[in-house]
């Protein structure tokens, strides 16, 4: 089941949360940093043993304080006009999260709007990418929930929209 709910990432009860990070893996702002200070400083400890992970690619950390059990921090790419990558390299986060909950037996995982805020990427075209990259695989890497988490009202209406459009509302 695809569902949007609106609100914090960081309140909800699922196997994995992912969070929107920047390659260093060691916290900003956004949904980034709402994630390490809801999740504590243990998180950040873990974060600096990994190392950074390179755009479009994901790492996995524990959850901590965090209702979810796990952490999937993804490096969507920043906005440069569309002419560098960015469409497969957004793709490639959606894609290397859902390696990620296949590998972990996670069986629900919920979404930010990847890019969708400091990086800057058009908002319409980022939900369709999501949308559609979701809706095909998610049953293929065994999970049974997915959930499109947004910040506010407007950008839950641009994924409910995307989501009729695809025919699965
Ligand atoms: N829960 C759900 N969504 C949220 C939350 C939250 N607590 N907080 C923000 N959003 P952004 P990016 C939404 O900027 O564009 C960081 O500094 C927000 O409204 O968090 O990928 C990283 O370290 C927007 O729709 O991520 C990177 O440097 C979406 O989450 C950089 O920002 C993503 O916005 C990554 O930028």
């Amino acid at each position: 089941m695809i569902r949007v709910e609106v609100g914090d990432i960081t309140t909800l009860k699922v196997g994995a949360i992912v969070n929107a990070a920047n390659s260093s893996l060691l916290g900003g702002g956004g949904v980034d940093g709402a994630i390490h200070r809801a999740a504590g400083p243990e998180l950040l400890a873990e974060c600096r043993s990994i190392e950074g992970c390179p755009t479009g690619e994901a790492r996995i950390t524990q959850g901590y304080d965090l209702p979810a059990r796990f952490i999937i921090h993804t490096v969507g790419p920043i906005w440069q006009g569309g002419g560098r990558d960015e469409a497969r390299l957004l793709k490639s986060c959606y894609l290397a999260s859902l390696k990620l909950c296949l590998d972990r037996g996670i069986k629900g995982v919920a979404f930010p709007a990847i890019s969708c805020g400091i990086y800057g990427y058009p908002k319409q075209e980022a939900v369709g990418i999501a949308v559609k990259t979701i809706s095909e695989l998610y049953i293929s890497y065994s999970l049974n929930e997915v959930v499109f988490c947004c910040f506010d009202e407007p950008m839950a209406e641009l994924y409910r929209d995307r989501i009729e459009k695809q025919g699965l509302g």
